[in-house]
């Protein structure tokens, strides 16, 4: 990866879902040392600190949880991220999934602006497809897909440039969707890479093929990676998780190759919940694994999208 400046955003979200502590997961990304990492890989850092929501109205909705709030923080989310694309590499550290409806209508705007098409690639035990109908918990860390890709209504929230086509989307990690999910996602063209394909063939063909129609076009690459796409042996501290995730090096090998593949234009890094851990070793995980996106290889390898 050659040297980016890096804009690091807080992104202390945790509205969306119901149990809480995804609050202090960007101070846990700045104590494990995010910055330190990028710097000691080349790259320049400039952390602008923690995004604060729009003005938001508190009066609870009857099914969605902090709804008023998770609107509030898209927008501003999506205001931040495109501003930083002008800046270098918008890295935004969570809080929990729903802040990805902000960073990836960010993402949209910006790839409009230059004209390129934007991919999103999802790393997470969930699909987050949900609409505000479909979902069951009313938690809506489970629906930020479903928005930036068009699917159902999300009134009064921002207005996408195009929803995402859903040819442009891969999820890699699945072992835990809803019905309603799987009955939908089953319908779309989305990338859907499970836990039980990797068990049987791994990981580098499917997200090397999908590396590779990224850099046909010339797109950009959004990864979004939630601490639950790991096994929770590794990473133990998120709000949601589910037991036969990936491995730590299964996790570098995803990260490596997008390194390598010289196309990450912003990254998400979700739902850690520090509270739900000891020592911060979660924390550090994570960090280790942008590293790696970003250059940290053991030996050099030749730029290739696989
Ligand atoms: N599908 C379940 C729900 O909608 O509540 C669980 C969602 C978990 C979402 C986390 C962020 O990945
Ligand atoms: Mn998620
Ligand atoms: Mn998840
Ligand atoms: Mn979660």
């Amino acid at each position: 990866m050659k040297p980016q400046h890096c804009i690091l955003q807080g992104a202390p979200l945790d509205c969306g879902k119901t149990n809480r502590g995804c609050i202090m997961g960007p101070d846990a990304y700045r104590t494990a040392g995010l910055e330190e990492a990028l710097v000691s890989l080349g790259h320049t850092v400039t952390d602008i600190g923690n995004v604060t929501p729009r003005a938001f109205d508190e009066t609870p909705h009857p099914k969605l949880h902090r709804l008023s709030e998770t609107i509030a923080w898209t927008q501003a989310l999506a205001d931040t991220t495109e501003e930083s694309f002008a800046k270098g590499m918008p890295i935004t550290m969570g809080g929990d999934h729903a802040l990805a409806a902000g960073t990836v209508l960010g993402a949209m705007r910006h790839a409009a602006a230059v004209n390129r098409p934007l991919f999103v690639l999802w790393l997470d035990a969930h699909s987050d497809f949900h609409t505000l109908e479909s979902t069951d918990s009313g938690n809506l860390h489970g629906t930020p897909v479903a928005y930036f890709t068009g699917r159902g209504d999300f009134p009064n929230w921002p207005a996408l440039p195009a929803p995402l086509p859903f040819e442009n989307m891969a999820m890699i990690g699945l072992r835990s969707v809803d019905p309603a999910e799987r009955a939908a996602l089953q319908e779309t063209a989305i990338t859907r890479v499970d836990m039980r394909q990797i068990d049987e063939t791994g990981i580098a063909q499917p997200l090397g093929a999908f590396l590779e129609r990224v850099a046909a076009v010339n797109g950009m690459l959004h990864v979004s990676l939630d601490v639950d796409f790991l096994d929770p042996a590794a990473a133990p501290a998120v709000g949601t998780t589910v037991p036969g995730g990936a491995t730590v090096r299964e996790g570098h090998l995803v990260m490596e190759m997008i390194n390598d593949s010289e196309l990450l234009t912003s990254l998400d890094l979700v739902e850690l919940n520090p509270y739900m851990d000891e020592r911060g070793r979660t924390a550090r995980l994570m960090v280790d694994l942008a590293a790696s996106a970003l250059g940290r290889n053991v030996f050099d390898r030749p730029t290739r999208a696989y």
